[in-house]
């Protein structure tokens, strides 16, 4: 039997084991396998461009080993108040200028205080008013937090499982992998488009990175939007001299990210700067198509607007149209 035959027979449901098989895949065959997908799903060639702000950066009372912004490492970044409304505004012009069609807010805490939300909301309420997609990550909510988040005119709330149930603990001990399912499960239920990811290069196991994508793969419905980050190792944070992860294994996840979520955006998201051209090119190839656009992350650089005008006439990719594709029953 040939390599294309055997793949028929390699079963896609979202067990550990099934999705251990994919990234086992030869990489010709899994590649091409993700881009027969990918096309069966979307325009092969449009990205989806999401701009990110910090609107309350640093002084996060969470130990997540990864982050910049947890007041229990020695980093370099500052605490700050939350950003006047009015700023947030002007970066969102600005992103819409650029061409984003997505704001992301996020901010460093372990979830809104009642009187946080307030000033938020009326961030999401103008932003919207600018016709862009809105996208806040503000931790975990409480209950009847995303409701009103929703009615203010947010359509996405980014919240990551990040890694692996059982690798989970080894990144993160002041909350846990089932806090993150009830907060996915709140915005579920106020009727918000789902965000969620997580991150590659923690030193996770290749099985571990398998069991990420299982678990994104069987919340049901699967997010609407799936940022895959490669770790951006950072000064300070227990992460910082972690081993690098093969850049290919990095692509090997976002074309396993494609097969088992076959109608969600997956966002080439933290790293891209780190990656380069051509691994960034193989990503699209393996099915991404969406990105952080713009020269900033949160606290981290990104490549610039010129670079990623110029590495997207080099493939010949464009920018997505608005689609407005929401959950079901809105
Ligand atoms: N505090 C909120 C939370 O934890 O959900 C929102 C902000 S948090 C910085 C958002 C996400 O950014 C994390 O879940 C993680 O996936 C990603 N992230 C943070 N630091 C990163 C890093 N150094 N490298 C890659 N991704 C990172
Ligand atoms: C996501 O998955 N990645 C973004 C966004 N969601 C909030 C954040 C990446 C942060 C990278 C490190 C930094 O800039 O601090
Ligand atoms: Fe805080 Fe979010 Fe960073 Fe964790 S990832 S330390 S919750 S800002």
């Amino acid at each position: 039997m040939n390599n294309l035959a055997e793949n028929a027979r390699i079963d896609t449901g979202h067990s550990v084991d099934s999705v251990l098989a994919l990234f086992a895949l030869p990489f010709n065959d899994l590649l091409f396998k993700a881009q027969t997908v990918h096309r069966a799903h979307f325009d092969p060639n449009a990205v989806q461009l999401s701009t990110l702000l910090s609107i309350k950066t640093g002084g996060c009372s969470e130990d997540c080993g990864y982050c910049s912004q947890s007041a229990r490492h020695g980093t370099e970044v500052e605490k700050e108040k939350l950003l006047d409304v009015a700023k947030v505004v002007e970066a969102a012009q600005a992103a819409k200028a650029s061409g984003a069609t997505r704001f992301c807010m996020g901010a460093a805490w372990r979830g809104p205080k009642d009187k946080d939300l307030e000033p938020v909301l009326d961030m999401v309420r103008q932003v919207k008013a600018l016709g862009m997609e809105t996208c806040v990550t503000l931790g975990m909510l409480k209950a009847g937090q995303a409701s009103k988040l929703k009615a203010a005119g947010l359509d996405y709330y980014n919240h990551n499982l990040d890694t692996s149930p059982e690798f989970y603990g080894q990144v993160v001990t002041t909350h846990s992998y089932q806090d993150r399912l009830d907060t996915l499960q709140e915005v579920r239920d106020a009727g918000l488009s789902v965000c969620c990811g997580g991150i590659v290069g923690m030193g996770e196991s290749r099985r571990e990175r398998a069991g990420l994508i299982a678990q994104l793969a069987k919340l049901s419905p699967q997010p609407e939007s799936v940022p895959i980050n490669m770790l951006v190792k950072i000064g300070g944070t227990p992460k910082q001299n972690e081993a690098d992860l093969d850049p290919l294994e990095f692509v090997r996840t976002i074309a396993v990210a494609r097969i088992t979520m076959p109608g969600s955006h997956v966002r080439l998201s933290a790293g891209r700067r780190e990656l380069g051209e051509g691994v960034q090119a193989l990503c699209f190839l393996a099915g991404a198509n969406s990105i952080f656009y713009g020269d900033k992350l949160l606290t981290t650089g990104n490549p610039d607007v010129e670079a990623d005008q110029k590495l997207f006439a080099k493939l010949g990719l464009k920018p997505e149209v608005h689609t407005e594709r929401r959950c079901a029953g809105h």
